[in-house]
């Protein structure tokens, strides 16, 4: 797919006064006369110098128009979290026809977080394009952020959603920065923008939106089209997690009661899928608009989410765990001019899209971040821009894997999973104690120590006195625990 810029000019008009029947030709001049010498030699000369402008006018059509940019970040969204992506459960027509037009990143994460608040370390990554080991980049505003770029590129800018949990510090970047409670307003507040400054600047639109994040908010009609009965059971499902992972009993898994039950587990994925599908909605009020103001066909999207969630998996709910239907593992769709239709293997990082869009819009990318572009991807000229993901969670959880194996670490209690997950994309079967594996263990323990000295992660992955392995869920569990986090 090529990258046709809109024309400058939409239509020649001809006025119909000035056109000829087919056939005949503009008659020559009756006569002729020549001007005295020197006023013919002052001709040449102004239009000797009036010409270089004249050119560059006409070249004017040729340059591309930047194009707009629609960030959609939805709080919590798994990658399977839209229908489009593989999920028959979940019904989101209008981010279906999106994502059926776009490339779609099946192995982007979230790089890390070294606090339980995932949300936070994930958009800050996003808006400064540093990981959190970083410590000269990572949310210290010393460094441009997405919007500051953008902006110094000409767009007007627009964050519309989530303020808790969330770097308001950051957002403040933006133009403007507003707090629309929920998809309803957040898509109003980009609407009216639209409407404001379409057609005089190219636009950066960020629609960061509340939903799924719990309670999994949405207006009746929504709660109404799915049933607890028809959900589905993850096939990794647990009642409990079998061991400590470091964040067992955090607010997120404290949303469901202990031991999970399955009937449990059906009534809060409905009511996530309740919430994406009015997500859903509000979107598309969103296109509508870009379709109704000429924009469309000359925006990017991105459909992304801040961070991952486990709806059962491993006994777990939350999203402060590393397991690929965990809390790092989200999706991640580009659509627009310029980017063809498929899915890729390719790994990523939410970070990347700050650079990857300020090279699909020609706009410089800042000096000393850690994130990569991947519009070498996106243009087809290279197939990966990273060998391995390397995801961490505080000083609990390590995780490396390649487009093969996992390796987790839990160095508090100095355990290990090694996963195939080629042949066990569920994360069934630790083989990290099988004589067959020792090599592979190995392997993937060094791989883990280099992307830490990589990245400057300085946690150890060994424990001289680890934590007992063993625990019991709290005697008195709150269900419906909700908040920012
Ligand atoms: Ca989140």
């Amino acid at each position: 797919m090529t990258y046709h810029p809109r024309p400058l000019f939409r239509h020649r008009f001809v006025p119909a006064s000035c056109a000829l029947p087919r056939g005949e030709r503009l008659a020559a001049p009756a006569a002729s006369f020549r001007l005295p010498a020197l006023v013919r030699l002052w001709v040449w000369v102004i239009l000797a110098l009036a010409l270089p402008a004249v050119a560059a006018d006409l070249a004017l059509p040729t340059v591309p128009k930047k194009p707009n940019i629609l960030f959609l970040l939805a709080d919590d969204l798994r990658p399977d979290g839209i229908g489009a992506l593989g999920n028959p459960f979940v019904k989101t027509p209008n981010l279906d026809k999106l994502v059926e037009r776009g490339l779609a990143f099946r192995h982007a994460y979230v790089f890390g977080a070294h606090i339980g608040s995932v949300c936070v370390p994930s958009r800050t990554m996003i808006y400064t394009g540093c990981q959190v080991f970083n410590h000269k980049g990572y949310g210290n505003g010393q460094t441009t952020t997405f919007p500051q770029a953008l902006k110094a590129a000409g767009y007007a800018t627009i964050r519309s959603g989530k303020f808790g949990a969330n770097p308001n510090d950051l957002c403040k970047t933006f133009d403007v920065h507003l707090n629309g409670y929920n998809s309803e307003k957040n898509a109003s507040n980009i609407i009216a923008f639209i409407h404001e400054h379409a057609g005089k600047q190219p636009l950066f639109l960020h629609m960061a939106s509340n939903e799924p994040h719990d309670p999994q908010f949405a207006p009746p009609e929504f709660y109404s089209l799915y049933k607890p009965e028809d959900m589905p059971i993850p096939p990794n499902f647990r009642a409990q997690h079998p061991f400590d992972n470091g964040e067992i009993i955090i607010r997120d898994e404290q949303t469901l009661p202990w031991p999970r039950t399955r009937a449990d587990l059906a009534g809060k994925l409905a009511r996530y899928y309740a919430s994406i599908s009015y997500w859903d909605e509000h979107v598309g009020r969103i296109i509508q608009t870009l379709k109704e103001t000429g924009e469309f066909e000359n925006t990017i999207i991105i459909i992304a989410g801040d961070n991952g969630l486990s709806l059962g998996e491993q006994g777990l709910l939350g999203k402060q765990n590393v397991y690929e239907f965990g809390g790092m593992h989200v999706p991640l769709v580009f659509v627009g001019p310029g980017i063809p239709k498929g899915k890729t293997d390719a790994f990523a990082y939410l970070m990347d899209i700050f650079p990857t869009v300020c090279e699909l819009t020609g706009t410089a990318i800042p000096a000393g971040i850690d994130a990569k572009s991947l519009a070498p991807i996106i243009a087809g000229k290279s197939a990966k821009v990273r060998d391995y993901a390397f995801t961490s969670y505080t000083d609990a959880q390590r995780a490396i894997r390649d487009q093969r194996w996992k390796l987790i670490r839990y160095p508090k209690i100095n355990f290990s999973q090694l996963f195939d997950l080629q042949n066990d994309p569920h994360e069934l079967t630790n083989l990290a104690e099988h004589p067959a594996q020792a090599g592979k263990l190995k392997q993937m323990m060094a791989l883990l120590q280099q992307a830490q000295q990589q990245y400057g992660d300085t946690a150890p992955l060994t424990s001289e006195h680890p934590l007992d392995a063993k625990w019991s869920p709290p005697v008195k569990t709150a269900a419906a625990k909700t908040g920012p986090l």
